[in-house]
């Protein structure tokens, strides 16, 4: 085992605090690479690490966060990717005594991967295996990814580094107060998704002080038995007297020292306005408590970008929805041939309101493109619901377009005992992180007994575990027959799914519906099969969800089971069942209109079908005005109604306004001469002294998709560069950023000096630690607490101001 994973076994380490602040107190320049000072002061980096290892810290991190190629390339240093991660690394060294690990810092690249931005997960993963290579060539102990927001970056960044390096890895997002990353993902899905893929210790850092970071590890610890690494702020930041501090003393970093190791926190260090003070005093505290610590059992969750499912276990069975498969569906095989997603999307919607669990992805039919067909299941699914997937191929090279495509820890379907599948299909379970079904057959096709079946599942289970799949990742599909074909058959499927558990402690699966082919009134056989299934222990059914009959069964069965406490969700199904109308199959067959056909393509971001709405809309007459304001504004409209109330989040908002952007464009053409003017020009920067930019650029994209001109300034942005662009552009508005609290002020001299230059524009402000009353008294005209809120109130003031 690794010495750092030896030393976190025995022993609480505690890792440095901040050190882009440090850097900056120390003469980093306004609009310079933090990066960059690994080449041309190497020196000033040396005395920051010397003073945190004089401190006690057990870890270091090397000056490399925003060492990768887009970030480096603001600065133009983008050929320089490999001299400035490396030399991170050594200047570490030389300040490191001779038991300190060196951990190399690896932040996220500012850019968004497809469907919402235009990165593919290919070259995402050129950018990660550039920069991490080097970083391992030099000699970092461990890798840490630090205060990533977008878990499919994260996750892209963690398959590279897997892919380059042997290293422990610790993975670390940023969440805000509501206890959710900036693009939605909660604790609990992240946790997950960077479980499966092998890190070694999870955690979060910055945005929040210890209180809040150790509410954020307890639901971390709810579906993970990995250790955790707490990196929290010195405090909430507080403004006094027009100075913003870090209240949090370091005695106070200390106080959560006993429920974090409680909970089974192995590394703890500091974020912004932490000092090496702060992190003397955490390490010294330590020495108080009982640092033992034994990791609890392990559980199978799959996830997505926003949820969590668990599968096996103590959980009752997962209802994995089996509707998005050709088979037998002449509709939904003619979308896959034409490239359209509208039946995946409405049976996805459909299936998971009908109480699915998971959602079968099948794209399988002839004349298709499977491994394209399923990345745009994926991201279409991904697009409408948070419900984790079961991508069902056995193409390992549609799976593998599907598992870059998918978003968290999926479940692959399936591997068989044949030698082939075994090769091709555990690997991408290893290597994307997912759970996988293992069908109990092998190249001599299903066996006859239970017993014969037991066998096949025992060497899928060795194998997966060869590989370093954990066995609670691993399903057995103990293969339903079609009983009209032979009636004893059944029997022998009852039996291997109790010897399964039994003998291998794994769950299982069936796709329980094949158990009545051919013959009548199907739902009546299946739904006493599933009943049957589900008392021999059935983990997960591959069933029709809008099946009343197989959701009746299982909801009986969960209070037979003693799954459904006081019977509390069946009470719940059918206690006031008499005045709730049956939902007619006509209601939903119900054409809509060409209005809310727009408005449901921008909710739903379907960019591939926006633009023929549009000349479908215009054909049946409609004014480009009204199909502006009657179909695509509404739509845009429910999408912020949505956000508010957290039922979707800023991928979903980004890729509606994309759509609505091709709506737009699609009109523009139609109107020719007819300028479709810009609602205004906003000029965007992040203040000086501040190098956080993600905020700030989500604004940028979704002030240009709503028809503003964008001029975006970057970050670390000095007042008087501000206001020499704002007079040259004519700029009808302002928009200022600042994540750290020590770049506050900056936001109040930038404000300020355009007053006093005599710029007339509207101000806005925004950023992690802006509040509205610090917007008030600093005088900006707007404060937006996000994104959205940022284009509906300067779309507010500017059209007012017409
Ligand atoms: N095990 C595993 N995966 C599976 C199966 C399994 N995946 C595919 C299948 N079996 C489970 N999924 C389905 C999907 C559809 C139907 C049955 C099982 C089905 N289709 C109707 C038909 O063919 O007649 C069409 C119904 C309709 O048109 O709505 O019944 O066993 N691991």
């Amino acid at each position: 085992m690794h010495r750092f994973l030896q030393a976190i076994n025995k022993q609480v380490l505690v890792l440095d605090g901040a050190m882009g602040t440090m850097l900056q107190e120390r003469g980093l320049a306004p609009g310079a690479s933090p990066e960059g000072m690994n080449l041309e002061q190497p020196q000033v980096v040396e005395a920051v690490h010397r003073e945190y290892v004089a401190a006690g810290a057990d870890i270091i991190v090397t000056n490399t966060f925003g060492g990768n190629r887009p970030k480096l390339a603001n600065y133009g240093l983008e050929e320089q990717v490999r001299e400035i991660n490396i030399a991170g690394v050594e200047i570490c060294r030389r300040a490191a005594g001779e038991q300190t690990f060196i951990a190399a810092s690896v932040g996220p690249t500012g850019r968004f991967l497809e469907p919402v931005g235009d990165a593919s997960f290919d070259e995402m993963f050129e950018i990660y295996t550039e920069q991490i290579s080097a970083l391992a060539e030099a000699g970092s102990d461990l890798i840490t990814f630090e205060t990533f927001l977008d878990i499919r970056e994260l996750r892209v960044a963690i398959i590279a580094a897997k892919a380059v390096c042997d290293l422990p890895l610790m993975a670390l997002m940023t969440f805000d107060d509501a206890g959710r990353t900036v693009l939605g993902t909660p604790p609990e899905a992240a946790a997950v998704t960077l479980g499966a893929l092998g890190v070694d210790v999870i955690g979060s850092n910055c945005g929040l002080g210890i209180e809040g970071i150790f509410e954020i590890l307890e639901k971390m610890r709810s579906v993970t038995n990995l250790p955790l690494i707490a990196q929290a702020n010195a405090g909430l930041p507080e403004l006094r007297d027009g100075v913003t501090v870090f209240p949090g003393t370091p005695e106070e970093m200390t106080a959560y020292h006993q429920r974090l190791i409680e909970l089974g926190v192995r590394v703890i260090g500091g974020c912004c306005g932490t000092t090496p003070a702060h992190i003397e005093a955490m390490q010294s505290a330590l020495t108080a408590f009982d640092q033992q610590w034994q990791a609890p059992t392990r559980r199978c969750f799959l996830s997505s970008r926003t949820q969590v499912v668990e599968v096996g276990g103590d959980a009752a069975c997962a209802v994995i929805g089996e509707r998005i498969n050709p088979t037998g569906k002449k509709g939904y095989s003619a979308e896959l041939r034409e490239g359209k997603t509208a039946y995946i999307r409405r049976e996805a919607q459909q299936q998971v309101a009908a109480g699915a669990d998971l959602l079968d992805v099948n794209c399988g039919t002839p004349g298709v493109d499977e491994p394209v067909a399923l990345e745009g299941a994926v991201f279409a699914i991904s697009g409408v619901t948070g419900t984790p997937l079961v991508l069902d191929s056995s193409s390992p090279e549609a799976l593998e377009r599907g598992l870059k495509a998918a978003d968290g820890k999926v479940l692959i379907n399936s591997v068989s005992g044949e030698e082939k599948s075994l090769a091709a299909i555990l690997p991408l379970a290893k290597k994307y992180g997912a759970a996988i079904i293992g069908l109990a057959l092998d190249g001599a096709g299903i066996p006859e007994t239970a017993n014969d079946r037991l066998q096949v599942a025992r060497t899928i289970l060795d194998r997966a575990l060869a590989l370093d799949i954990p066995r609670e990742d691993v399903v057995i599909d103990c293969l339903t027959l079609t009983v009209s074909a032979e009636q004893k058959r059944s029997a022998e499927t009852l039996q291997a799914l109790r010897l399964v558990r039994d003998e291998l402690g794994l769950a299982t699966v069936l796709g329980v519906s094949n158990i009545s082919f051919g013959l009548p009134s199907r739902p009546v056989l299946s739904a006493a099969f599933f009943t049957m299934a589900l008392e021999a222990g059935l983990k997960a059914a591959i069933i029709n969800p809008k099946d009343e009959r197989m959701m009746d069964a299982l909801r009986a069965v969960k209070v037979l089971l003693g799954q459904d406490l006081r019977a509390e969700k069946y009470i719940a199904h059918y206690g006031q069942q008499v005045a709730a109308p049956a939902p007619s199959a006509a209601a939903d067959d119900q054409p809509l209109t060409i209005r809310e056909l727009l408005a449901k393509a921008i909710i739903e971001g379907d960019r591939d079908v926006v633009a023929s709405l549009v000349d479908q809309a215009l054909n049946e007459g409609l004014e480009p005005l009204q199909i502006s304001n009657e179909g695509l504004l509404p739509g845009l409209e429910e999408v912020g109604r949505r956000f508010g109330k957290n039922q979707i989040f800023l991928p979903q908002v980004m890729m509606s306004a994309e759509t609505m952007q091709t709506g737009f464009n699609r009109l523009k053409e139609e109107i020719h001469g007819q300028q479709m003017e810009s609602l205004g020009k906003v000029l965007m920067a992040t203040v000086e002294g501040d190098i956080h930019d993600i905020g700030k650029n989500i604004v940028c994209t979704l002030l240009e998709n709503h028809g503003f001109e964008v001029i975006d300034m970057g970050k670390n942005v000095p007042a008087a560069r501000i206001i020499e662009r704002a007079k040259a552009e004519q700029v009808d508005a302002v928009g200022l950023s600042a994540l750290m609290t020590t770049t506050l002020e900056q936001m109040q001299v930038t404000i300020d000096a355009l007053r006093e230059a005599g710029v007339k524009v509207f101000t806005m402000v925004g950023g992690a630690v802006v509040t509205e009353n610090y917007a008030a008294e600093i005088g900006a005209d707007l404060y937006a607490a996000d994104a959205l809120e940022a284009v509906a109130k300067i779309k507010g003031l500017l059209l007012k101001d017409r």
